[in-house]
């Protein structure tokens, strides 16, 4: 299967081969999603990111669809007249049928044409168009599904819009309409059945089915080919949707996927192998930081620990110099995501490094949004406790400070013993007994809704991680996305993740998984796994990825248990490096970020895109002595004969970063298969 960029698929690769009068002068790109403008999850970070490279080929052809969303729209578009007189034709003619449809510039890098579909206001037709549904492909949506019904207001809406584009044009040309996932299917499925000139897309970046399946105890890659697909759907009561998205695969012209292993998944759940696979790339620019990344690890650590101070008040027995960041981030999908490994890896973790008697804490943190109350009281009063002491502390050093000041003024060397009075110690000791506290630190920084049944709290309860002293392993759960406003954790995401030394995301099921890849893009290290996207692309493409900081776990060939093994291992190892060994390995982290650049993954053209594999680090790994290497490629004798040399080693990476593509490939033949055995 050729392996193309995301960009490509919108570049007409492969629809050249329909046409041979193809001009992409005469041809206009519309790209329909339902995160346009919207952010629900990982494909508006796919559109956002290939904004700006899209809108430079494609200029003022290029306009994306989306649903119009009040709250999205004040924020991140500007209202405009539509750009051209077919686009204002089509508008008006649709607002004047009932609809409103917006057209703006989306304020993301590329400043993109945005047309905006309000979904609520056409909320009168939902009748009518669910009776057409069933009538021409017997979909019948249930009322109460608002999910599906968005779907079917937004699919009839689209097809709407570009029919109409169609007839507003006294010579169309040639439309290109490219639709992202299920929720987005429906416009391409009647662009088909009324038969509109336009060439269509269809990418999946998950099935419903491959969600819903993993997210049950279903050894899903083993059973994979086996699955009665129409009866698991309706067990789950999600037949509608499984309709509509298997219409839309089946209905396109070209159907592309993220990533070979949801190529197969594809295949088997949608019947249908898709045409191209079109692995999701990050805009490198977007976070380059060029040397500075080391320091700003080294900024954001030091915020990251600052609310440490307050959320441990009272409970600061460990050494906070010596005190690893771990963290999970993305939606809140317990297995499917591998929360549920990582903290089992975690109670392994614990044990291991309180029988070895280690200094170092791990503090990891769960960033996954669920349904809250806001904060909870326990947890805003660590920060006020914190800010109270540091307070406390700035009011006697100016008391102090002053004293000193008049002393050295008279010619005398300051009594040391006199000057902190007795208002300084009242002070300092009713700051002190401020932060005795009954309970221990808390684990969840909210008030959950669903606490009770809540897994990860199930899952802390079952394994005993309570933050108690004798923990070595430490448990923070922030059930909201981060924001640089919040009164708790004044960071944003990309903050965070600078401030922590390691990403965990050890997925069962991830189609691809930006939240590694940013992690690389911003030198920090992660763990992914085989069975995501991003996981086989780096084990593909990469030497010894381990050496860079990029630990694929085992989730495909191993069990459970097994695989957890694995990952506590990683943990481990990777909490006995050295400062100096982790400084070294987000080097080489943040060197691979050409990997996941955009414009190179942009750039493999098809035949030779499974062909560049970036060689391993010339120089010694930056993994202690006796730690496991992870490539069969490695030789001890290297490890022995070649000392560091850091300037040595750029310079050797530098050369090699210059020809990847060259190198022979290694992995021709290695395609992405199912798993053999458990
Ligand atoms: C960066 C900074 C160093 C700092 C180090 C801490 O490299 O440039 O000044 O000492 O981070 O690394 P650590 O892994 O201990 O957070
Ligand atoms: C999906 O978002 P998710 O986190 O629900 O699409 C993303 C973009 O293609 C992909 O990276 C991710 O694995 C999928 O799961």
């Amino acid at each position: 299967m050729p392996l193309a960029r995301s960009l490509s698929v919108t570049s007409l690769s492969g629809l050249e081969e329909w046409d041979e009068e193809f001009d992409r002068e005469d041809a206009v790109l519309f790209e329909i999603a339902w995160e346009v403008a919207n952010k629900v999850g990982g494909i508006y970070t796919v559109i956002q990111t290939k904004a700006r490279l899209t809108c430079e080929e494609w200029g003022e052809n290029y306009f994306l669809v989306g649903p119009y969303m009040e709250s999205s729209v004040r924020t991140q578009v500007e209202l405009i007249e539509p750009c051209n007189a077919t686009l204002r034709r089509t508008i008006d003619k649709m607002n004047s049928s009932g609809c409103k449809v917006y057209f703006g510039r989306w304020l993301i890098e590329g400043s993109p044409y945005v047309i905006l579909l309000d979904v609520g206001f056409t909320a009168w037709s939902l009748d009518r168009w669910k009776i057409e549904l069933w009538e021409n492909f017997s979909i019948g949506v249930p009322w109460f599904d608002r999910e599906a019904n968005d779907a079917v207001l937004f699919g009839f809406l689209t097809a709407w819009l570009l029919g109409e584009v169609c007839t507003q044009c006294d010579e169309p040309p040639h439309i290109v309409a490219h639709f992202h996932e299920w929720l987005a299917g429906l416009g391409l499925v009647l662009c088909r059945q009324r038969q509109l000139p336009v060439a269509t897309i269809f990418t999946t970046h998950a099935t419903l089915l491959g969600r819903y399946l993993c997210a049950g105890s279903v050894d899903f890659y083993n059973k994979l080919a086996e699955f009665n697909v129409d009866k698991e759907a309706g067990d789950r009561q999600i037949y509608h949707r499984y309709c509509l998205e298997r219409a839309a695969a089946r209905c396109a012209h070209v159907f592309t996927t993220v990533s070979q292993i949801t190529a197969i998944e594809a295949e088997h759940l949608l019947k249908r192998k898709p045409d191209i696979v079109t692995p999701n790339g990050l805009n490198v620019k977007k976070f380059s930081a060029m040397h500075e990344f080391q320091n700003l690890h080294a900024q954001s650590k030091a915020r990251i620990q600052e609310f440490v101070r307050g959320h441990f008040y009272g409970h600061l027995d460990f050494n906070l110099d010596k005190t690893v960041f771990l963290f999970i981030a993305g939606r809140y999908e317990f297995s499917n995501k591998g929360a549920d490994i990582f903290l089992e890896a975690l109670a392994r973790l614990n044990y291991l490094l309180r029988v070895n008697h280690s200094e170092v804490t791990i503090i990891a943190f769960f960033i996954m949004p669920a349904r809250t109350n806001n904060f909870n009281v326990e947890t805003l009063k660590g920060q006020a406790v914190r800010k109270q002491l540091w307070d406390t502390a700035q009011t006697v050093k100016e008391r102090f400070g002053k004293k000193l000041y008049e002393s050295l003024l008279v010619g005398q060397l300051p009594d040391v013993s006199k000057m902190l009075d007795k208002e300084d110690f009242t002070m300092m000791k009713r700051a002190i007994f401020a932060t005795q506290r009954q309970c221990l630190p808390p684990i969840c920084t909210h008030n959950m809704l669903e606490d009770s049944s809540d897994p990860i709290l199930n899952c802390i309860r079952r394994i005993g991680l309570f933050n108690s002293a004798q923990d070595r392993v430490k448990v923070i759960f922030h059930p909201e996305f981060l924001s640089s406003t919040s009164p708790l954790l004044p960071v944003d995401y990309e903050e965070f993740v600078r401030g922590c030394h390691l990403g965990v995301f050890p997925s069962y099921y991830e189609p691809w998984g930006y939240t590694p890849a940013e992690c690389t893009v911003m030198g920090i290290p992660s763990v992914s796994t085989n069975l995501s996207g991003f996981g086989c692309f780096m084990e593909e493409h990469i030497a010894d990825p381990s050496a860079y900081g990029i630990y694929i776990l085992d989730r495909r060939y191993r069990g459970v248990d097994e695989s957890c093994n694995q990952l506590t291992s990683f943990l481990f190892q990777f909490c006995q490096q050295s400062r100096r060994q982790r400084i070294i390995q987000r080097n080489r982290t943040e060197r691979l970020k050409y990997t996941v650049n955009f414009q190179i993954i942009r750039d493999c053209q098809p035949q030779n895109a499974t062909g560049f594999r970036y060689p391993r680090p010339a120089s010694v790994p930056p993994s202690p002595a006796h730690s496991l290497h992870s490539s069969p490629h490695h030789s001890e004798a290297e490890d022995e004969e070649e000392p560091y040399d850091e300037d040595l080693e750029v310079e050797k990476d530098r050369v090699n970063i210059r020809q990847p593509f060259n190198l022979p490939n290694r992995n021709k033949n290695q395609t992405v298969g199912l798993p053999e055995k458990n």
